[in-house]
């Protein structure tokens, strides 16, 4: 079953890369709500391809993160692992537009990164909280914050949450979800999406 889901995700992957290479037009429109302003683009193509949630636990994960639209060349990845009741993540990111800028980081719910990112829908939010600071109030477990980019463009975070897993229950496994980069800076305020910006890079985690 384990290996079903991992194909699954993988087919997930593949078919998000093709739909990127294929994209024809983009929109630098700075929204981030759930508008459905892409979303007749490529959802016939992505129908079906959603991955399934992988809940086999594992040491240790990584996703790879790459642009989402034609005209933002950038990318990055994390690592992540498990230790001591907690999952650390090592994130690197390199967007040259985005030099001498934040960016905002989120784990989003879906991993899909079809539609220009728009395939991973909200936040990621299995306690149903407000979206918030991370470690103040109320804030969802996708709520990694903002990561300062340096002048080329380079930024990177090592980040702590207790309230992740790799693998088992869906309230805390990170395992199929999608990161999520922003054009914008999240304000930890804006319901429910603190304001971020368009979606700029996509990736979906995945055991190593
Ligand atoms: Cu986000
Ligand atoms: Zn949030």
């Amino acid at each position: 079953m384990k290996y079903f889901s991992t194909l699954l995700i993988g087919a997930g992957l593949l078919a998000a890369a093709a739909c990127n290479n294929s994209s024809t037009t983009s929109s630098t429109s700075d929204s981030d709500s759930m508008a459905q302003d892409h979303a007749s683009m490529q959802s016939d193509t992505m129908a079906g391809m959603e991955a399934s949630t992988d809940t086999a636990s594992a040491q240790s994960a990584h996703v790879d993160i790459s642009a989402t639209k034609q005209d933002t060349t950038g990318g990055g990845s994390a690592d992540f692992t498990a230790m001591n009741g907690k999952v650390q993540m090592k994130l690197t990111l390199l967007f040259p537009k985005m030099a001498n800028k934040s960016v905002a980081v989120h784990l989003h719910e879906h991993g899909d990164c079809g539609d220009m990112g728009k395939g991973a829908h909200g936040h990621w939010n299995p306690t149903n909280e407000k979206h918030g600071k991370w470690g103040s109030g109320e804030y969802h477990s996708g709520d990694i914050g903002n990561v300062q980019l340096d002048g080329s463009g380079k930024g990177s975070l090592t980040f702590d949450s207790d309230r992740w897993t790799l693998g088992g229950d869906a309230k805390t496994n990170i395992l199929g979800r999608a990161v999520i980069v922003h054009s914008g800076v999240d304000d930890y305020t804006t319901q429910p999406t603190g304001n971020a910006g368009s979606r700029i890079g996509c990736g979906v985690i995945m055991r190593k």
